[in-house]
């Protein structure tokens, strides 16, 4: 084990020393390891579904469905675009599924405007076989009437076929974390918009419906909307009008990043500033929050970065996890419980790839973060540049702290000691030297718009048997400071840091 460790450090001076010409920064981060500033769900991670990859899945079988690669997929939503002119075949009201013409898209039945139960039953099946907790969007346009060219709806919410559809699916015993109400229906819209006011009245509604209907369940499942941009207006109106004990979780969507084509998007990924504009979103829905629905917490329902399916030669390369883990570390700094990734597979922002289902960098970005960073938040700064981005949580099932560093300066490298705001606990412990466990991660070949990514020093793909690939740290001694290279992103493991937030039994 000595000899073995003694090998990773000197390999790990080795890689390190591999950027002779960069310059250094010493840098001094800061965490406040008394009090958490926010926690997360046991599942943070979270990632969106709204089509069927038909080519494939073949009657509810995926090839990735029973393979490792859906460890990750611990929560998937369910919903999006289509969701909102989807009938259920099931019940009275329902008589014939229109079967319009094949898409090649191959939404989950939703293209046809129609999910048939057969379909519904082979997703439930392959959610059952991956363990993964479903979020489902329940269409909240069924009975309105367009009234506008703008896209308002007017009128009642008709309740007969969810109804139909969430009593088939308790009968059938299929387990559905939460509800959602309608897509992006709140503020100005997208392609659809509903007066927050009768929103509301219409979410009370579904909510009497989910109580009768689950009364005999000990836990019902939650339930969740607007599903949408945050609008300050329409987010109080609605929290106010629906009230207490109503809706559990506000969720909000985040592409902060703008089109997908915009060919600036290279840029704006890497530029702290621009990524920092929307902590303004996160902190006027936290405000709205507190001051109109104390009751509920926020989830990121659904964010892809850059909307448009995406940056083609961006979102699925490494560069696309400066904005990824730097939107987990944000969300759950303002007490978002849950962020699902636009999209688990599809458009250029999946973390699987839609052809291949070959995971993509942001994916193992996801997975490193699931297995290291606890729940409770802390609140982490440092004296260094813009370019570098700190977030800390409570390590997940281990003692101490674990910190991540996104370095995204292409010429600087840092020297980041990490240190306690307060010096009752000093980091270095008197008796020898502690170890620390450290995960760098890096671009192949040094081009951050890589398919691949390397974990120190060792690219991330998939083995023969289609697993994924062990994901070992290097340990590193305690008392040097962690030194982040250009274009990179570590995550740091302290066991000794100690944080009174992250007293562990
Ligand atoms: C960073 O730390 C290493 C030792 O770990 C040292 O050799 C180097 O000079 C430091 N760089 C800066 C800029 O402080
Ligand atoms: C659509 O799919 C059905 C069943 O798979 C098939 O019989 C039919 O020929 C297809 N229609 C078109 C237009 O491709
Ligand atoms: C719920 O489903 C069961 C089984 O299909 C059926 O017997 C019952 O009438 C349904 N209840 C409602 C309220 O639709
Ligand atoms: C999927 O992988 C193939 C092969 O590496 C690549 O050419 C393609 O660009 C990838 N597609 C997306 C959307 O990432
Ligand atoms: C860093 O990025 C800038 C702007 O994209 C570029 O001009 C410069 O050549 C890059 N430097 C290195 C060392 O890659
Ligand atoms: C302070 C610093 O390192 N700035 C650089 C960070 O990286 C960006 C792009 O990678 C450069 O444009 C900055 O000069």
């Amino acid at each position: 084990m000595a000899v073995l460790t003694g090998f990773r450090i000197l390999l790990f001076s080795l890689l390190v020393s591999r950027f002779p010409l960069v310059l250094g920064d010493d840098v001094k981060v800061t965490v406040k390891g008394v009090t958490s500033i926010g926690t997360t769900d046991d599942n943070f991670i979270c990632a969106t579904l709204d089509w069927w990859p038909e080519a494939k899945c073949y009657y509810g079988q995926c090839p990735w469905g029973k393979s490792g690669i859906m460890n990750l997929a611990l929560r998937i939503r369910i919903g999006g675009s289509m969701q909102d002119q989807v009938l259920y075949k099931v019940g009275k009201t329902v008589k014939t599924c229109n079967n319009l013409e094949n898409s090649t898209n191959g939404f989950f039945g939703f293209a046809d405007g129609c999910l048939t139960m057969e379909r519904w039953d082979q997703i439930n099946a392959l959610m059952a076989d991956t363990g993964a907790l479903v979020t489902f969007g329940i269409d909240a346009l069924y009975g309105r009437k367009r009234l506008t060219a703008y896209g308002l709806y007017d009128g009642h919410w008709d309740s007969i076929n969810a109804r139909d559809f969430v009593n088939y699916t308790i009968f059938k015993g299929y387990k559905i974390d939460s509800w959602e109400f309608g897509h992006e229906l709140c503020g100005s819209g997208v392609s659809a918009r509903v007066d927050a006011r009768q929103y509301a009245e219409d979410v009370i509604r579904l909510k009497k419906l989910l109580n009768k209907l689950y009364r005999r369940f000990k836990i019902q499942p939650k339930l969740l909307g607007p599903a949408g941009f945050y609008d300050e207006k329409w987010f109080s109106s609605f929290l106010q009008k629906s009230g207490p004990n109503v809706i559990d979780v506000v969720t909000h969507h985040i592409y902060n990043l703008g089109s997908g084509v915009n060919p600036n998007l290279i840029h704006y990924i890497r530029d702290p500033l621009f990524l920092d504009k929307v902590a303004q979103t996160y902190k006027d829905l936290e405000t709205t929050l507190q001051i109109f629905g104390p009751w509920a917490s926020a989830w990121v329902g659904e964010s892809g970065g850059a909307y448009n399916s995406g940056g083609k030669t961006v979102s699925h390369t490494f560069v696309n996890s400066f904005w990824y883990l730097d939107q987990l570390g944000m969300a759950s700094a303002f007490n978002n419980k849950v962020f699902c990734r636009q999209t688990l597979v599809g458009g250029n922002y999946g973390l699987l790839n839609a052809t291949t289902m070959v995971p993509n960098p942001d994916y193992y970005s996801a997975l490193l973060w699931h297995r290291l960073m606890g729940k409770s938040v802390l609140s982490t700064t440092h004296n260094g540049s813009p370019y570098l981005r700190a977030y800390s949580h409570c390590s997940k099932m281990k003692p101490g702290i674990t910190i991540l560093l996104i370095n995204m300066s292409n010429c600087t490298a840092f020297n980041v000691s990490v240190e306690s705001d307060v010096n009752l606990y000093p980091l270095a412990q008197p008796e020898g030297v502690k170890l620390r466990e450290e995960y760098h991660l890096t671009a192949k070949g040094g081009c951050i718009q890589s398919e691949v990514m390397l974990l120190n020093g060792f690219p991330l793909v998939l083995t023969e048997r289609l697993d994924i690939p062990p994901m070992k740290p290097f340990l590193v001694d305690g008392s040097l400071p962690i030194k982040v290279a250009p274009d990179s992103i570590v995550f740091a493991t302290f066991r000794d840091f100690k944080a009174p937030a992250c007293a562990w039994a």
